[in-house]
């Protein structure tokens, strides 16, 4: 069989997947329906009569395929593929030209008027100009008389797999690994495909496939074949795999008595180690290592700094081309410290030292993916060494699949945080795309949220947390609100009142979501479900893993004090972001318990005490739910059926759950507060011990 067919078989089953009247969500926002207005379809008809494509390498041929199928779908016609356009016009041509004025390898340039020129100076590019094309058929944009050049502004674009050997997913809510590891390498699921195509269209360029609380099986000959057949699906697709490494491997495998990044026995099973990596995977990306974390080893097992352990392994991965990811992610079981500070306390002091090919991986906050966290204040500090960010698209402490929390928000506030490191706007974003310290390396990644449910992402409306991640890491730039309504237009109709009503329930969603979970820098990051809140939470091998080592409940009040009177954290910011924490009088609400703890009685900027504006919190976010199933039931002529259906379900699950969320912090707080539920909210149904039943029994499931 050759090429061309294999295509067209792919493409009838993703066609059947998603028949117009049965929309399992498989599609994303890849749907290419058919254009409903004919005469806008007769208008773009005009525009692509064929496809002109010269070359025939694999990515070009992608980037050929994926607009045939998408303009077939949109237009309901077939658009020939030709090897060159002649003197004829009306057609798309794509093109690579090594001189183009794009700023880097990966960047496109649609022009034209009688042909529309797609091109880039790599494939890569002209595979990323005929998505962007296709958009602007799917939102409804002209293609004609284009003259727009885009490039991404980080490099390395990622996802991060928290994936397993046996299928299960770390934290994963979207049913198992993608990846059939015991199917593979012989048996390639036509999935893998779809999952890059999807990638491909956002602009990601990288996958990491297994979990950061790495196996070392990975790294053996049998699993290498498995993730090289996976690599070969990726690779036509503009898509490089990464693994995350297990640091002790030379002594798990490879039967050494030690793994000290010093000694030169285990430096040669690494160095080796890549060379049979890159013999299989000639494009192969690097590690991703989590050390010396959460009980993960690494290097300090040897006495030496995370640098020498990154640094080894970059050695290695060198004469390959091959990059270490190295996360920060770090903290130590002492209950006296602040957790806050712990990753800045560690790598701070080694700026510099990291080799060239090491890019370290932060997450956004101090913490652990909060509902909303201050950015991490490493952003602010290490000028020397590449930073890369870590965001979290599945929704760990965001209610897994049943809460609507649409993400791009989060992202945003954090990219567009000052950390005045060369002073003002030295956003965090600049920092990351290496514009404020010409960082030789720059990336960003997701912790996927997606799974073997049949929509990807177990929450229909969670697909848009997967587009928006890989829209905003090509371009930070763009706005949480253009994002969601791109898309809804992509995914679910474009419908104008009714994209407009989904989009505002996506942009409310996240505001939603931290008034009933944990409104004015509350914050949750214990073990157990990671689900409800427990704030009553007191024991657990290590204090940081209880919940009332971060909200500090009191008779006095309630908040975690991080000024110079407290754990001192906030002086790991420059002067001018203290400024605009520090104060507990000007303090923004949002962050007033992450830095302080305030008295339960103080007034507030609002006019209400401390107890009156949390229970008003807690309590507007629950309701709000309502608001956004209102919302939802008015959407429902537009939107499929099934994905109306799927969506309106959670959302009741979301609307119980968030009352019962709201009663748990609320009755828990009450205790110390000694408050009653200021008017015109009424007291809580049920009993504190019945809210912790409540949570006991969830967590039997
Ligand atoms: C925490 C997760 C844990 C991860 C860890 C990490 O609960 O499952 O392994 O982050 O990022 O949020 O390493």
């Amino acid at each position: 069989m050759n090429y061309k067919i294999i295509f067209l078989l792919l493409l009838t089953t993703w066609c059947r997947a998603g028949a117009p009247d049965r929309d399992d969500g498989y599609r994303l926002w890849l749907k290419y329906d058919l254009i409903k207005d004919a005469s806008q379809r007769a208008t773009y008809a005009r525009s692509a009569q064929f496809i002109a494509l010269s070359g025939n390498t694999p990515v070009l041929k992608t980037a050929a395929e994926e607009l045939q199928a998408g303009l077939q779908g949109l237009l309901g016609k077939a658009v020939p593929i030709v090897t060159s356009a002649g003197n004829k016009t009306g057609g798309i041509i794509l093109t690579t030209r090594a001189d183009l004025p794009t700023r880097n390898d990966e960047g496109y340039q649609i022009t034209g008027k009688q042909n529309i020129t797609v091109s880039g100076r790599t494939d890569a590019g002209v595979l990323y100009g005929a998505f962007a094309l296709l958009r602007q058929l799917q939102t409804g944009q002209p293609i004609s008389g284009l003259s727009l050049i885009s490039n991404p502004k980080i490099q390395l674009r990622m996802l991060n797999h928290w994936d397993n050997t046996d299928g299960s997913i770390e934290r994963g809510y979207a049913g198992s690994s993608l990846w059939n590891w015991y199917e593979l390498p012989e048996r390639i699921d036509p999935r893998y495909r779809d999952y890059a195509r999807a990638n491909a269209s956002i602009g990601i360029n990288g996958t990491v496939v297994n979990n950061v609380n790495a196996s070392s099986r990975f790294l053996t000959a049998e699993y290498l074949e498995k993730v090289a057949a996976l690599a070969n699906v990726f690779r036509p697709y503009g898509i490089k795999i990464y693994l995350s490494v297990y640091f002790p491997a030379p002594k798990t495998i490879g039967g050494l008595k030690t793994a000290d990044p010093l000694d030169p026995e285990v430096n040669k099973w690494w160095a080796d180690k890549a060379t049979e990596i890159y013999k299989l995977i000639p494009d192969f990306g690097g590690f991703l290592v989590k050390a010396n974390s959460e009980g993960q080893p690494g290097p300090q097992d040897y006495n030496r700094t995370h640098a020498d352990g990154a640094n080894m392994l970059a050695k290695a991965l060198a004469p390959h081309k091959g990059i270490v990811i190295w996360r920060a992610f770090v903290y130590k079981a002492d209950g006296k410290a602040d957790r806050f500070k712990a990753a800045y306390e560690e790598f701070q002091p080694l700026d510099g030292q990291f080799d060239k090919n090491v890019i370290v991986q932060v997450k956004n906050g101090p913490i652990d993916f909060q509902p909303r966290e201050p950015f991490s204040p490493i952003f602010g500090v290490m000028p020397k060494t590449p930073l890369g960010m870590e965001f979290q698209l599945t929704q760990e402490y965001l209610g897994f699949a049943t809460h609507l929390v649409y993400e791009a928000p989060i992202f945003k506030e954090c990219l567009d945080s000052d950390t005045y490191v060369t002073g003002k706007n030295s956003t965090v974003a600049k920092v990351i795309d290496g514009s404020l310290h010409a960082y030789p390396l720059t990336a960003i990644a997701g912790v996927a949220n997606t799974g073997s449910d049949r929509n990807w992402t177990g929450h229909p409306l969670a697909q848009a947390n997967w587009y928006a991640f890989g829209r905003l890491a090509w371009d930070h730039s763009l706005s949480s609100e253009a994002l969601a309504n791109e898309w809804v237009k992509m995914t679910l109709t474009t419908e104008p009142a009714s994209v407009k009503t989904i989009t505002d329930m996506l942009l409310k969603s996240r505001d939603i979501y931290v008034n009933y979970n944990t409104p004015m820098g509350l914050s949750r990051p214990w073990t157990g479900a990671h689900f409800a809140p427990e704030p009553w939470q007191n024991r657990s091998s290590r204090p940081d893993w209880t919940a009332i080592y971060y909200h500090r409940a009191d008779s006095l009040g309630l908040g975690f004090d991080r000024t110079a009177k407290g754990s001192n954290a906030l002086a790991q910011y420059r002067p001018e972001v203290q400024q605009q924490w520090n104060n507990p009088e000007t303090c923004p609400l949002p962050y007033l318990l992450w830095f302080h703890h305030v008295p339960w009685t103080k007034k507030l900027s609002t006019g209400r005490t401390l107890w009156d504006e949390l229970c008003t919190r807690f309590y507007t976010g629950a309701d709000s739910v309502g608001w956004l199933q209102k919302q939802w039931a008015q959407v429902k002529k537009d939107v499929n059926p099934e994905t109306f259906d799927n969506v309106a379900g959670r959302l009741a699950t979301q609307q119980k759950e968030a009352i019962w969320w709201r009663d748990a912090w609320v009755l828990y707080l009450q205790e110390f507060s000694r408050q009653p539920i200021p008017a015109p909210f009424k007291k809580p149904e049920r009993s504190l011990d019945e809210v912790k039943q409540l949570v006991e029994i969830y967590k039997m499931r």
